[in-house]
């Protein structure tokens, strides 16, 4: 922001499978809009199981592992790469606790409060900082990745 010292920084976002349907992606845009995140690129991918274990790498050995990687794998998801200072915080910060049980009671505004489902269909992923962020996007905005058509008018946003 004008005046600021603090770098801008790429973060991570995507709009999981359960929050894919035209009238909650618009509201989640506008959400993404009104905090002034800058869309740097975006892109509608359907994840393979192959690609979402190692995007999820680190809960490899959780046990809710194979139920999160046949979630992301299920549908398209809505990857985008978003920039403005402190970017990674602030759009986690947003979404609210991964549960969306408690981000409902601790965070009625957040995007899970608003639209996640349970613990495990949380409507959104991002980046835990910009130095994870740089590895997601570099496995999601990889050529390897073909994207889909959007499901929205490309020029309304620009
Ligand atoms: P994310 O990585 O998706 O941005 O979410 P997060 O950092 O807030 O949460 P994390 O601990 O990294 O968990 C990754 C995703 O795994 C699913 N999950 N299911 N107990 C469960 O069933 C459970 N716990 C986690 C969620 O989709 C969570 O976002
Ligand atoms: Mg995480």
């Amino acid at each position: 922001s004008p005046g600021s010292s603090i770098p801008p920084e790429e973060t991570l976002a995507l709009v999981k499978p359960d929050a894919m349907s035209p009238a909650t992606l618009e509201k989640i845009m506008d959400i993404i809009r009104v905090n002034r995140f800058e869309v740097v690129n975006r892109k509608k991918i359907w994840m393979t199981d192959n690609l979402v274990g190692e995007f999820y790498k680190e809960h490899v050995d959780k046990p809710f592992f194979p139920s999160l990687v046949t979630y992301l794998s299920s549908a398209p998801v809505l990857a985008m790469i978003l920039k403005k200072e402190n970017a990674a915080a602030a759009w986690r910060q947003l979404m609210g606790p991964a549960s969306s049980t408690r981000a409902r009671e601790e965070a009625p505004k957040s995007i899970r409060g608003q639209f996640g489902t349970d613990t495990r269909l949380n409507a959104v992923f991002g980046s835990d900082n910009a130095e994870t962020a740089k590895r997601e996007i570099g496995l999601l905005f990889g050529e390897t990745v073909v994207p889909m058509t959007l499901p929205f008018d490309e020029t309304a946003t620009t």
